[in-house]
């Protein structure tokens, strides 16, 4: 069942129900000031930090489901109704909401009113803008009132969850005409406000809670909606909201648009401005001076619109699949600037006090990111970067404001140090900038402890070539990649059973997947020493790999495919002599994408790494994507850790990681398995699932981060959408890997792995400032194979297309065959 469609041309989906299966959201803003908005004009507002400096107040796991947002009541005689039909959940005569790149737009009616409400952040401004549309389809006048509705969140929003006996205390507003200003914490010589305004005299205003909607009312029914008029409320302490009241009236077939800007304002630091509690509205005027008319708006909702289509250009395709089309040009791009900016931060499922930037996250989600905005991404490594030990370890997360790293969780999952020159790489190949490597960065944040980033990057490596164990392959520390799997961890407290530390905590437990990590990315480092010429570093790490590689051949494969880990007393996971969990899907996929086991036999029979990919489509496939392991665990170990917490088919107990999956993808694809690869790439695809969203529940346009696996009684239902690392490697899987056009040091390479019946399709990609016009001809219907190139009419050899900075434009033809 579909609850909306996708619109390619406008680039939207358009959602025909408020009542869909979960909230369905969008992010608004590009940079620094952020919203979440929902399909009923649910969700909240931050600068930079959701955590530290939140600016409205949002209710998860509340009942009724997603509750506060920018809530608009239109009362017209006894009807009271939102355009987003929260809160009031009046039923509408119409209803429609649109979520398109940075922007959300509603269109509804009641009684031949109509409400069009168009919400967006503009790419150069700290503030959310919502211009309100109203007109009169009838044929008489309508006399109504309308009421504006936020609710402030007193900035550090873990504080403001549970400080409560001071936080009733200290929440301060002030109101000059149609602005509202909140300005809690200004005393404490912070220098921020928020400002919430209207483009329009107001009949009336409030900023206490409990004046507005009533002590004892809701949202659904506030007393001064009910009243039909405002107090006048001047909050002090308890809960800072603001509301403007505009009476209207409106001829039949008359208009009216409002501009209400909610928006983030910051003082110089100067004395001048700092007494108590005295704020400088300046930087408020100058903000709302350029949002005072529609034509203002519409300017800098067409600047969204544009730096949209300018970011999208550099990587679209023509196939003649529709579905994969719009999740390539559009939607898995769009989720990839998402994941960037927020990394797990905020989303519906994370609420902001959280994970923060993930160093392992924060770098996968380079991956799929970098060709956007490269000099972004140059800066988001030197931060991840700055919070490396100097052992090569890492904090496993930092504040996105300070970009401090996060001492509560502390370091220990031994994949990060890894993915640093996974993300690095990855730059390097978009942007050929070398440079980067040579920009000094802290260890730790610590102005005295400085190197270049190519020494992070060396520690990184090092780091894992020298915490092995017992059987030489990498510790896996408290966790690799999959956090649950917590193979030191002896504790049998309940609580403290995921925790790694105490007298147990042996440095033993070895992992098959960081042994993967190693091997891939440890050739991508020494491509690095290559093209620094560092020849003696380079052949050094390739004997590294290639230790580490036999290391896996010998004490990693368990048969008929590769083993996940060994356990503090040395114990198998991930074989055929386990019980449960006998095949994990991380170190199939990683060991092949790193070419282990890759090798052609003498005899035909297929290699190690096809075995590998063998056993995960008979174990470990499912009709809405590869589990993580089977069997699941159905009894808690506590010499697992999290992973046998969970239900069996939840998380990471054999759930459907949708982040892992494109590894196969991708595996297959090194195999030269086209049609396999595209086939599970589909599985966990959001456009291809759009006809199961009552099952899967979660966005059609987006990724998730797992659906419930086989075991689960509510298998393929979606969890956790929108930030998880599965953005990024499905495009890197299907734009590198299927599509074929793969940035490398030296320059493009084209060399698709796609299904056999596909004729062809066509690539625009730029990529260093050129304009790439590729052509796949498959005529041949071949899976993988390059029989000729042809750059601007001239026959190439190989696969590989020289960068040649002098050129604008650049037309390449591949046969395939
Ligand atoms: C997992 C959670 C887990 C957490 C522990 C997350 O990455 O998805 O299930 O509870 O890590 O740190
Ligand atoms: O790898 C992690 C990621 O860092 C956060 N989400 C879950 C994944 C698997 O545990």
């Amino acid at each position: 069942m579909k609850f909306g469609y996708f619109d390619d041309v406008n680039k939207e989906y358009v959602i025909t129900t408020p009542k869909t299966p979960l909230p369905w959201i969008n992010y608004l803003g590009t940079q620094d000031f952020f919203s979440l908005i929902s399909n009923t004009a649910g969700g909240y507002s931050f600068y930079k930090d959701a955590k530290l400096l939140r600016l409205t107040r949002y209710r998860y796991n509340n009942s009724p489901m997603d509750q506060n947002g920018r809530y608009y009541y239109i009362k017209e005689g006894d009807t009271v109704w939102n355009p987003g039909w929260q809160p009031v959940q009046t039923p509408l005569d119409s209803y429609q909401c649109r979520h398109g790149l940075g922007y959300t737009v509603f269109e509804s009616s009641k009684n031949s009113l109509n409400a069009k409400l168009l919400a967006f952040v503009p790419v150069h401004d700290n503030c959310e803008i919502n211009l309100l549309t109203l007109t009169n389809y009838t044929d008489a006048e309508k006399e109504f009132d309308l009421f504006s509705y936020i609710e402030f969140c007193l900035w550090n929003a873990a504080d403001d969850s549970s400080n409560f006996q001071r936080n009733f205390s200290t929440g301060e507003v002030e109101v000059a005409g149609s602005t509202i200003y909140h300005k809690t914490e200004y005393r404490e010589r912070r220098n921020h406000y928020a400002v919430y305004s209207v483009n329009h005299p107001v009949n009336g205003f409030d900023t206490s809670r409990d004046a507005f909607i009533g002590l004892y009312n809701s949202p659904a029914d506030p007393q001064a909606v009910r009243k039909g008029f405002c107090s006048g409320s001047i909050a002090h302490g308890w809960a800072p909201v603001a509301s403007h009241h505009i009476h209207l009236k409106l001829r039949p077939g008359d208009s009216v648009s409002l501009v209400f800007v909610l928006g983030y304002c910051e003082n110089p630091k100067d004395k001048k401005f700092s007494a108590p509690g005295v704020i400088n509205k300046e930087p408020a005027d100058r903000l709302l001076a350029r949002y005072q008319t529609t034509e203002q708006v519409m300017a800098a909702f067409q600047e969204l619109k544009d730096y949209w289509t300018t970011l999208l250009s550099a990587y679209t395709i023509q196939t003649e699949d529709v579905r994969l089309n719009r999740m390539v040009n559009i939607w898995n791009q769009y989720q990839c600037m998402v994941t960037f900016n927020m990394s797990r931060s905020a989303s519906y499922y994370e609420s902001g006090l959280g994970r923060g930037m993930g160093f392992r996250d924060s770098c996968q989600d380079l991956l799929g990111f970098v060709h956007l905005i490269p000099e972004r991404a140059r800066q988001r490594i030197l931060d991840i970067a700055a919070t490396q030990f100097p052992d090569g370890s890492a904090y496993h997360q930092y504040q996105p404001l300070t970009k401090r790293g996060n001492m509560d969780v502390g370091s220990g999952f031994n994949d990060d140090p890894l993915w640093l020159i996974a993300g690095t790489a990855a730059y390097l190949r978009e942007t050929g900038d070398f440079s980067i490597l040579e920009e000094p960065c802290t260890f730790d944040n610590d102005a005295d402890s400085t190197a270049p980033l190519m020494e992070h990057l060396r520690r990184s490596f090092q780091y894992t070539a020298t915490h092995k164990g017992p059987h030489g392959l990498p510790l896996i520390g408290r966790a690799d990649w999959n956090d649950c799997l917590n193979l030191n961890c002896f504790s049998e407290e309940p609580g403290e059973s995921f925790q790694t530390t105490g007298p147990n905590d042996g440095p033993v437990a070895e992992s098959v997947f960081i042994a993967g990590m190693f091997v891939k990315y440890g050739r991508e480092y020494a491509e690095i020493c290559d093209a620094l010429r560092l020849d003696d570093e380079r052949d050094a790490v390739l004997k590294e790999v290639a230790a580490m590689e036999e290391t896996v051949m010998d004490a990693g494969w368990d048969g008929d495919w590769f083993l996940r880990a060994y356990d503090a007393m040395s114990n198998p996971v991930g074989s055929k002599l386990c019980e449960e969990g006998q095949i994990f899907i991380e170190p199939q996929g990683m060991c092949v994408m790193a070419g282990i086991g890759t090798d052609i036999t003498e005899d035909g029979s297929p290699s190690t790494a096809a075995r590998a990919l063998r056993s995960v489509e008979e174990r470990l496939d499912t009709r809405y994507g590869i589990i993580l392991q089977t069997p699941a665990y159905t009894t808690y170990h506590v010499e697992l850790g999290e992973i046998s917490s969970y239900p069996p088919g939840y998380k990471e107990n054999a759930g459907i990681f949708c982040h892992n999956n494109p590894w196969i993808s991708c595996a297959e694809t090194v195999l030269g398995h086209g049609s396999r690869a595209f086939e599970v790439f589909k599985k966990t695809c959001p456009a291809y699932l759009e006809d199961q969203s009552e099952i899967r529940r979660t966005e059609p346009y987006v990724y998730c981060q797992m659906m419930a696996g086989r075991d689960a009684p509510t298998h393929g239902e979606g969890k956790n959408s929108w930030l998880t690392g599965t953005a990024a490697w499905t495009f890197t899987c299907i734009s590198q890997y299927i599509l074929g056009i793969q940035p490398t040091l030296q320059g493009l390479r084209i060399n698709p792995c796609i299904p056999s019946d596909w004729s062809g399709y066509t690539c625009r990609r730029i990529y260093r400032g050129v304009s790439y016009d590729i052509t796949i001809d498959n005529s041949a219907h071949v899976e993988s194979g390059v029989a000729s190139v042809t750059v601007d009419g001239q026959p190439v050899t190989g696969t590989l297309i020289p960068f040649d900075a002098g050129k604008k434009t650049c037309k390449v033809e591949v046969v395939l065959g």
